[in-house]
């Protein structure tokens, strides 16, 4: 994703223009005051016309992070501060240009550029809330993982606290924090490991999505609405990771409902594993795996790739 520059508060635009329009000198009253305006015009213009085309344009935004977007700043309320913004940038536009007009018919210098300062500032002062929310949207969107659209992406759900930010540091680089309580795992987290085949390397992507509970789309958090669109729109592969020792604070029947419900909404592959091997193995067919004694894990591992084709 682009680049987004700071956004600065409104005050700050605000002097800055005025600082540099200081600067201009010119033995010409009229076209003194002419340049002053001039500059203040384009220095604003030039920062809120960065502002907005910095974002990402949301026609064009791949589904996941339009969702992330959406689910952490909302993109409407993005939306109609990039507008507003736009409307400044126009206003002072405008009036700059009044007020020049009015300096060339002959008005009196200083007053129009007195006139017209003021009156530019209060256009910003009026976007001020925008520059604020758009500042804090920036850091948000800044924070979002890097993940690689188009990478073969196997993707790890499952109850809270069940050990997925374990296997997670089991089956990549990646350190996630590792806690023992629910919801340790609020947004995305990436990992990636290799494999060679046929004298080729294949990158591989392992995404821990946070914790989701067995609830209707109607119920779903912030966060669980991120583990649902990284499903929807990233995973070529589900690995749902299941702790039966319950240890987690959940029931096993609880996470295998969650499991046939994610089953019956969505038709990709899933890997079902049972994490926690070394507390305690249930009688089901399925991969047994710990993150303690990492027994299973390169089983794991190699089922990931199978299953995605590399
Ligand atoms: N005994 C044992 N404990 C484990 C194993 N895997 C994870 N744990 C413990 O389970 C707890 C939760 O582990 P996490 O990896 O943070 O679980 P998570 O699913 O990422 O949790 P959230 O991000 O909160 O949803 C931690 O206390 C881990 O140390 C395992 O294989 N065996
Ligand atoms: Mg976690």
């Amino acid at each position: 994703m682009a680049r987004i520059p700071k956004i600065e508060p409104s005050d700050e635009l605000i002097d800055r223009a005025f600082k540099k329009a200081k600067k201009v000198d010119d033995p010409n009253k009229k076209k003194k005051a002419i340049k002053k305006i001039q500059t203040v015009r384009k220095t604003i213009d030039s920062y809120l016309n960065q502002y907005v085309k910095s974002f990402p344009s949301f026609d064009n935004l791949h589904p996941l992070y339009y969702e992330l977007i959406d689910v952490s700043v909302g993109i409407d309320g993005l939306k109609k501060s990039l507008g507003a913004i736009d409307w400044a940038r126009e206003k002072c536009d405008t009036i700059s240009g009044m007020y020049i007009k009015k300096i060339r018919k002959g008005e009196d210098c200083e007053n129009m550029v007195k006139s017209a300062y003021g009156r530019i500032s209060s256009i910003i002062h009026r976007v001020s809330k925008d520059l604020e929310h758009l500042e804090e949207a920036r850091k948000k969107i800044r924070n979002m993982p890097s993940i690689e659209i188009g990478l073969p992406t196997a993707v790890m759900v499952g109850y809270p606290n069940v050990g997925k930010s374990s296997l997670l540091r089991r089956l990549s680089q990646a350190k996630p924090k590792i806690a023992p309580y629910p919801f340790t795992t609020t947004g995305l987290v990436l990992g990636h490991f290799s494999v060679t085949r046929k004298y080729t390397d294949h990158k591989i992507q392992v995404v821990e999505a946070p914790g989701l509970l067995d609830r209707p789309i109607s119920r779903r958090n912030k966060v669980e609405r991120q583990a649902m669109a990284a499903i929807y729109h990233l995973a070529n592969l589900i690995v749902f990771v299941i702790d039966p020792t319950q240890y987690c604070g959940y029931t096993t029947e609880e996470q295998y409902n969650l499991l046939e419900n994610i089953k019956n909404e969505i038709s990709l592959p899933i890997i079902v594993v049972e994490n926690k091997s070394d507390i305690y193995r249930s009688d089901r067919e399925c991969l047994k795996v710990s993150c303690e004694s990492g027994e299973g894990i390169f089983e794991l591992k190699d089922e990931i790739i199978k299953n995605l084709g590399v």
